[in-house]
């Protein structure tokens, strides 16, 4: 798409005057369709790393990266020279980011449980760390150690025994500094100067020296999503979540900031240019006071030809009611969901599927994508509707446990048989039976 300075790429549109067609046109993503060619091209690469693992990853590297490298673990040296290149005021930030995140991540942790469910039978939940896992920090047109911390942070709270990060190479052979020293202050030490689908390749597989994984997670390009798709479907390893491009949608009032609503949906524009950005309204004076801001803001953005690119598949729409923009919202199920409500607390009750949602005028999508505590890492494409974004429980296990005494298979034994003689399941009857004899019940 050519945007010119000045222009308005974005579509406006009043939903009551749509057709059911055109209202379901207007909330569709566009499809991610995974060429035929790059699933194959992916499939090579797993298959070639799985077949001669670190030789494999250092011809691949060389070739989608550009880099000779030797070994891939970043190693002391590397680590320190990224300490000393890391400006003071990041690493506090980025400290500072850490703090929050694990302070909301830990309240929120899932605990063990018990519950005598009858006279002599405890049932008991255990949590159990994923022994090991791996975390993707793509690179991109702009490395994220925003990403690091909302991996790394949950995934130590986690326990894992085992936890590698993986982070695309640079052209010199080492990996971008911030990423390096958001992963030592979320207490991950071992990280590799890998990217791509081949990264992926080493952590689903493991290779002479990439510890292979039990779980996989992070964003990244069409390839690397394609490569844990492929993973996951082999069984070599479990992702955290289905990925697509990132998303936002959000519900303004007459009384909204057209400035903060403007900057917000910027903000998610700049991501790439396959980004999702969508405003619901009651109010037609706002929609026209936020189409001036954009245009404003966006001119002066430094990477306005993505975000101009992203809003030109972005829809700005007029609707009836704010129950009608809840209904819409809930029917799209966006990763983020901002509402720029008089009352937004009052209408919290509404959203049934969101990623992430952000309540009032002082509270943007940029607070949860690096600091207010919140993990960034979100279901995306509708997923909202099935899927949660990423937290300590999706680095740990549910183990369930229980344990019935003489009294206890007593109590319950009789509500067993009966349950298996109307199965059929003779053995199962059997297996409480037997035991209810002996036990003189
Ligand atoms: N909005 C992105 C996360 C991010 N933003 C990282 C800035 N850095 C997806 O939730
Ligand atoms: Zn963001």
């Amino acid at each position: 798409v050519r945007v010119q300075a000045g222009g308005r790429p974005w579509n406006r549109l009043e939903w009551t005057a749509l057709d059911e067609p055109a209202r379901r046109r207007a909330l569709t993503r566009p499809v991610q369709v995974v060429a035929e060619t790059t699933r194959q091209a992916v499939a090579g690469v797993l298959e070639t790393v799985r077949a001669r693992g670190d030789e494999a990853l250092r011809e691949l590297t060389a070739r989608f990266d550009r880099v000779e490298l030797e070994r891939f673990e970043v190693d002391t040296a590397e680590f320190a020279a990224a300490e000393a290149a890391v400006g003071a005021e990041l690493r506090r930030a980025m400290a500072e980011a850490a703090a929050r995140i694990e302070a909301f991540h830990r309240a929120g942790m899932g605990r063990d449980y018990a519950v005598e469910t009858a006279p002599g039978v405890v049932c008991e939940r255990i949590v159990r760390p994923v022994p090991r896992v791996g975390l993707y920090v793509p690179a991109g047109s702009a490395p994220l150690p925003s990403t690091a911390l909302m991996l790394c942070v949950p995934a130590r709270l986690a326990g894992c025994r085992e936890v590698v990060l993986c982070t695309p190479p640079r052209a010199d052979g080492t990996a971008d500094p911030a990423v390096l020293v958001a992963a030592r202050l979320a207490g991950v030490g071992r990280v590799f100067k890998l990217g791509g689908a081949q990264a992926i390749a080493a952590l689903a597989f493991g290779t002479a020296s990439v510890p292979k994984v039990d779980k996989i997670f992070g964003p990244g390009n069409s390839y690397v999503d394609e490569a844990k798709r492929q993973v996951a479907q082999s069984g070599a390893a479990a992702i955290d979540m289905p990925a697509g491009p990132s998303e936002v949608l959000v519900i303004a009032d007459a009384g909204a900031d057209p400035a903060f609503v403007a900057a917000d949906l910027l903000s998610q524009a700049e991501h790439g240019p396959d980004s999702q950005v969508l405003l619901l309204t009651d109010s037609a004076v706002l929609l026209d006071r936020v189409e001036a801001e954009l245009e404003a803001q966006l001119s002066a953005l430094p990477r306005a030809d993505i975000a101009a690119r992203a809003l030109s598949a972005s829809r700005l729409v007029l609707v009836e009611s704010l129950e009608q923009a809840f209904a819409i919202s809930n029917a799209y199920a966006p990763e983020h969901l901002i509402l720029a409500l008089r009352e937004p607390r009052a209408w919290l009750d509404r959203v049934e599927a969101a990623g992430s949602v952000f309540l009032g005028d002082w509270t943007p999508e940029a607070l949860g994508d690096y600091c207010s505590g919140t993990n960034h890492v979100l279901p995306t494409s509708g997923a909202a509707r099935a899927w949660s974004g990423v937290s300590v429980a999706s680095f740990q296990n549910f183990v369930s446990v229980q344990a019935a005494s003489r009294e206890g298979i007593a109590a319950i034994g009789p509500c067993a048989v009966t349950l298996a003689r109307a199965e059929r399941l003779n053995a199962h009857a059997n297996a409480v039976a037997l035991r209810l004899r002996r036990a003189g019940a």
